[in-house]
């Protein structure tokens, strides 16, 4: 029968199948040999086992997408969560979300939360990603501002909340579906400089989707690739591909550059192409490290 992996401890895998079961299961010495490791979110073909004995995976089915860490398959959306208030966002760390679900072939959308303790913050953040198709959304799990309009805009999809330790992924996860996820508060985070989720588990929530909570800083890992490519993750560069002096254009030195125009003229916000930059250094660094 077909099952949907929800979580992975140790080896064994807990799989839901179409009725809703969850059955124990470990992977068949087959895959194993294959190198394939199961992830989260794996539709797989198994046989759940008799009684106290474990049910075995035979088979991974082909996956729609896949994210390196955390090790998780056929994500529809990864929802980027960002502090009104504090902590400060990392906006750096946003946009490198943003690249790798955008690259993975993964739906993207930007929520503000803690929009209670709002002083201005939500909209300096959201004025950067005008045009970047984030279809942003401002929250709060205190007051409940906008949380039925997150849960229908997520309702029968599958959905990943990413970004930094105490932005209150876990928390908006409680007051959008009832649940009781271990949170922590900002001080205890930082004396223990950890984070407090640290599992990867997806649960099935009302409407027929699931919701995987990560823990702050992960799913950042990237590939290393062409560093031509990056500008194809920010869609508010897209009206002027193709109107640059130079082609192929990086939109970062090179003179007449239609996006850098557009920067100058207000366009297209000048912190984002900051940002743009140097992710583009960054990336041009590892490319021509990357046989070293
Ligand atoms: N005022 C206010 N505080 C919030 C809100 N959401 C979360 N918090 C607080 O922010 C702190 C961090 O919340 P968590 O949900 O643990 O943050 P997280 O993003 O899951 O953190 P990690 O699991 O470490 O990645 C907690 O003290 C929450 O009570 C909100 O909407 N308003
Ligand atoms: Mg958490
Ligand atoms: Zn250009």
């Amino acid at each position: 029968m077909q099952a949907v992996i929800l979580k992975g401890i140790g080896g064994f895998y807990y799989a839901m199948d179409e009725d809703g079961r969850v059955h124990q299961v470990r992977a068949q010495r087959k895959i194993r040999r294959e190198r394939l490791k199961p992830k989260v979110g794996d539709r797989v073909e198994i046989s759940p086992g008799e009684g106290e004995e474990d049910g075995w995976i035979h088979q991974i089915l082909p996956r729609r997408n896949e994210l390196v860490r955390p090790p998780v398959a056929n994500i529809d959306d990864v929802v980027v969560v960002a502090s009104a208030a504090a902590p400060v966002p990392d906006l750096m760390m946003v946009d490198r979300l943003l690249i790798n679900a955008r690259r993975a072939r993964i739906g993207v959308r930007l929520v503000i939360t803690k929009c209670d303790m709002d002083e201005g913050g939500s909209e300096e953040i959201l004025a950067q990603y005008r045009g970047a198709e984030v279809s942003p959304m401002k929250v709060s799990a205190v007051t409940g501002e906008g949380i039925d309009a997150l849960r229908a805009a997520l309702r029968g999809r599958v959905h990943a909340l990413a970004g930094q330790s105490g932005a209150g992924k876990s928390t908006l996860i409680n007051a959008l579906y009832g649940l009781e996820l271990e949170t922590g508060d900002l001080s205890q985070k930082i004396d223990r400089g950890r984070n407090t989720t640290r599992s990867c588990e997806l649960i099935p929530v009302p409407g027929g989707g699931m919701v995987l909570d990560t823990p702050g800083f992960s799913l950042l890992e990237t590939e290393v690739f062409d560093p031509v490519e990056i500008k194809d993750s920010y869609p508010e560069f897209v009206p002027f591909e193709g109107q640059c002096y130079f082609q192929p254009c990086y939109h970062a030195l090179e003179p007449r550059c239609a996006v850098r125009d557009a920067v100058e003229a207000g366009q297209i916000d000048e912190e984002r192409h900051a940002r743009y930059k140097s992710v583009l250094e960054d990336m041009r660094q590892r490319w021509r490290d990357r046989y070293d």
